[in-house]
């Protein structure tokens, strides 16, 4: 059988056994985009209006939500609105990391109620198993879906080697809440024995750290096209921030369109290129 690698993003979401893998394997399918947006915004209607502007681009919209200075569940409310209005997921990157019975806390309840709007969210695999039965005893009746922080996008990064390894065995066990990594290439059998059953294996790989204007930042962040993320190293979903919006402030919409476009087109010729499909 041939591997994700190769195979659409359609055939892929036909077998997953997760319901938000297969959710934003199907928007992506429908929508011909593997761009996330990643918003981070402090002002509410800035937030929202860049959400609006870039939705039609996008399949998921990945948001911080606890850098919007001015937030209320009223912000949560629009935010659904809108995922509903142009048809995109929503991930709060909140990369959880502590013991079980705190993060289905922080996931479930305080001020911002994750686990009631954001179909996924992430974890960092540093605590062990116990962080994924503490958030899949609160997301996994919700249908939510986990990515663990396999990689990072940062210079120095601590995220490499045996711990990598380890984050995904740690998600092989537990693939029924667990879809997927946020990684900087793909996972598919990193990590296995002879024991295990990899090969219907499949877990996304949603990929920050992309850029077509900089290959970073001032504070160790680092870029690649969405080419060398999705072509070469084989990932599923380009992040793109900055890239999209630049510094923020006023939201010039025609900019953004233009930018966010840009991204989809290059992320969904990367995927053909991959695929082996000529660019319709
Ligand atoms: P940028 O503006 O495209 O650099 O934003 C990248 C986003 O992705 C930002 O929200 C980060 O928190 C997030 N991110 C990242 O950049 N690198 C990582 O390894 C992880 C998350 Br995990």
């Amino acid at each position: 059988m041939s591997s994700p690698r190769t195979q659409t993003y359609a055939q892929r979401a036909a077998k997953n056994p997760n319901a938000a893998a297969r959710a934003l394997l199907e928007v992506i399918e429908r929508k011909k985009s593997n761009l996330c947006v990643s918003v981070d915004v402090t002002k509410r209607d800035e937030f929202l209006n860049i959400i609006d502007t870039v939705g039609p681009y996008v399949c998921l919209i990945k948001t911080h939500v606890d850098i919007i200075e001015d937030f209320d569940l009223s912000v949560i409310e629009y935010l659904k609105e809108l995922s509903a209005k142009h048809d995109f997921l929503i991930f709060e990157d909140r990369k959880f990391a502590d013991i079980g019975n705190t993060v289905a806390l922080q996931y479930s309840g305080g001020v911002h109620k994750i686990a009631s709007w954001s179909h996924i969210t992430n974890a960092h695999p540093v605590p062990g198993p116990s962080i994924i039965t503490g958030l899949a005893s609160v997301g996994k009746p919700l249908g939510r879906g986990l990515l663990l922080l396999a990689e990072m996008s940062t210079k120095g990064s601590l995220a490499t080697g045996a711990y990598t390894e380890e984050a995904v065995r740690m998600a092989r066990a537990h693939r029924d809440f667990v879809f997927g990594f946020i990684a900087q290439r793909r996972m598919d059998g990193v990590g296995a024995t002879d024991t295990d059953d990899v090969a219907d294996e499949d877990f996304l790989i949603l990929t920050p750290g992309v850029g077509l204007d900089s290959r970073g930042d001032a504070m160790g962040q680092q870029y690649r096209t969405p080419k060398e993320v999705v072509t070469e190293s084989g990932c599923d979903v380009i992040i793109v921030g900055r890239g999209i919006y630049g510094k923020g402030g006023s939201v010039d919409v025609q900019a953004v369109q233009a930018q966010a476009e840009r991204y989809r087109k290059e992320g969904w010729a990367a995927y053909l290129e991959r695929i082996g499909q000529a660019p319709s």
